[in-house]
């Protein structure tokens, strides 16, 4: 760790504020260009408890820049992880208030529940898909703090991987007898379709990205509890939204999952 404790707690803070007052900030590597990656989640870690401490529940985890798409799109190399909080679930088919937001951007998404803990290190798709309770249709708004959307690796940890809100459909799927690399999804912006992919672009099948995830929380002593969600990280590149737009994701299989930008 490059930071003292003062420094990571006042880093929280100052995310924290920026999302709660919609207001883009620098992005932390500008001030603090020796943050290391345990810096990075430990500021995760400090928001997150700044928000349970307010309230909020966690509601779940997520993979991000998990598909080449995000990667290039983002201008970055790795896979990342996050929390999802409880006030940013939206209904499927509901409105999202884009007066809470500051730029979101929508992604489509395949979400995974476990009926068993997982744990890393060595954990691998066949674990993964035996520890799942079902797969169901997901879409992801992302809304980073920082400025124009930009960022590094370290910045958007911090950032709890720009997390905002989230729609998860209600067509639960056994993983088993799926496949999922070969499902198809299809994002339509105001009934035009936008971006189109398989599952085979989440790191060639998601369950590699509940994979990776626990063999992430699995190297720093944690495990993914029995019956969490997981999101498991943009199929396509993420698409701008505005007040008055309509995404609506069609999964092969799994159904379809729907918001209204109000
Ligand atoms: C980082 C979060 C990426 C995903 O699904 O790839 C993410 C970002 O692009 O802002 O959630
Ligand atoms: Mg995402």
């Amino acid at each position: 760790m490059a930071l003292d404790k003062a420094t990571v707690q006042k880093l929280a803070e100052r995310l924290d504020n920026a999302e709660t007052q919609r207001k883009e900030i620098a992005k932390i590597t500008d001030d603090y260009p020796d943050l290391d990656w345990d810096d990075a989640y430990a500021i995760q870690d400090a928001l997150r408890a700044i928000k349970v401490a307010r309230g909020t529940r966690i509601a779940g985890l997520k993979m991000g820049l998990t598909s080449h798409a995000k990667m290039k799109q983002m201008g970055v190399v790795d896979p990342v992880r996050g929390f999802l909080a409880d006030y940013g679930q939206v209904a499927d088919g509901g409105e999202c208030d884009t007066a809470g937001l500051i730029h979101p951007k929508v992604e489509a998404e395949i979400a995974f529940v476990t009926k068993r803990a997982l744990s890393g290190p060595g954990c691998h798709i066949g674990a993964v898909l035996a520890a799942t309770d079902f797969v169901v249709p997901a879409l992801e708004v992302i809304d980073s703090r920082y400025l124009d959307f930009k960022f590094d690796l370290k910045s958007v940890i911090a950032d709890n991987t720009s997390a905002a809100r989230y729609v998860v459909g209600g067509n639960a799927s056994n993983a088993v007898g799926m496949d999922l690399k070969n499902l198809g999804v299809v994002t339509e912006k105001n009934g035009v379709v936008v971006a189109t992919a398989s599952g085979a672009a989440v790191l060639g099948h998601p369950a590699q990205s509940v994979a990776m995830l626990a063999n992430m929380l699995g190297a720093r002593g944690q495990e993914i509890p029995a019956g969490t969600l997981i999101l498991t990280g943009g199929v396509t590149e993420a698409v701008a939204v505005v007040k008055g737009d309509v995404i609506n994701v069609r999964y092969q299989h799994l159904g379809s999952v729907s918001v209204r930008f109000v």
